[in-house]
């Protein structure tokens, strides 16, 4: 194949204190890279513009809202893949590279960041939370996931074509579990590449509510499970050892 056209999609939500640098980083891996600023009221739209496209959405539409209108635009745009990550700094886009490696071994593949270094810094609450949400979306995909709930990842633009999922504005924090599980039968299993845990110190808040969207994220995967007859060999084959694919280093 020629060389595949990589776009980057960050959305960003009154993002204004690190939208810049995360999009001039992501900038430097990529061949395009779209900010969907979503309805913020501080200046995360004129920054990130230094550094790439700005896709303006008004009113806010949630961050699944947001994933899905950049996506949509980079696939009519030309994209093969599109490069998803946070705009509030908490990816390293130097491992970008790692991503993008790791898909094009295995094109068919989903390609997700999971932050299993430096894991230390994650909040308790939050990594039991990410536990709990691996074990039902792995089951209901029937892989081992690890950190299924980042949003660090690469969806090849063959998948983003055949994947509808519910993206409104309650789907925020489901939209990327319901993702996992779409592609799989869709045909685009996860595969894992380690990545980063950045968790700054004087980080804003997150808007992850842990029990409404754990709890969301539960009911989301127990309708998928019951629509499969409860898919008992998924769960079997969702306890293995994820394999994990290479990394870049990037000390
Ligand atoms: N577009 C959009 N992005 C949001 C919204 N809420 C969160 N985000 C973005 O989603 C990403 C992750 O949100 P965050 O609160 O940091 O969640 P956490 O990192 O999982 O704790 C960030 O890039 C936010 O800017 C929203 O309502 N709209
Ligand atoms: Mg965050």
């Amino acid at each position: 194949m020629t060389e595949p056209v990589v776009f980057a999609v960050i959305p960003a939500h009154n993002e204004a204190a690190t939208i810049e640098a995360v999009a001039a980083a992501a900038r430097a891996q990529v061949d395009r890279v779209l900010v969907v600023d979503d309805g913020s009221a501080d200046d995360t739209a004129t920054l990130a513009a230094t550094h790439a496209e700005v896709l303006r959405l008004e009113p806010n539409r949630g961050k699944a809202g947001a994933l899905w209108a950049g996506m949509q635009q980079a696939v009519a745009e030309g994209a093969d893949a599109v490069v998803t990550l946070d705009g509030d700094g908490q990816h390293d886009a130097k491992e970008i590279p790692a991503l993008i490696a790791a898909w094009r071994e295995q094109p068919r593949h989903l390609i997700l960041g999971a932050r299993l270094k430096e894991r230390e810094s994650t909040p308790p609450l939050r990594l039991f939370g990410n536990r709990v949400a691996d074990f039902w979306i792995g089951w209901a995909s029937a892989q081992p996931l690890r950190d299924s709930q980042s949003g660090f990842r690469l969806y090849p633009a063959d998948l983003l074509r055949q994947m509808r999922i519910p993206h409104g504005r309650g789907r925020s924090f489901v939209f990327e579990s319901e993702a996992l599980i779409a592609a799989e039968r869709h045909g685009f299993p996860a595969r894992l590449v380690p990545v980063r845990c950045i968790y700054p110190e004087d980080r804003r808040p997150s808007h992850f509510r842990p029990a409404a969207d754990t709890l969301r994220i539960i009911f989301m995967v127990a309708g998928h499970l019951l629509r499969r007859g409860m898919r008992p060999l998924g769960l079997w084959r969702s306890l293995r050892r994820p394999e994990v694919a290479p990394t870049v280093e990037n000390s």
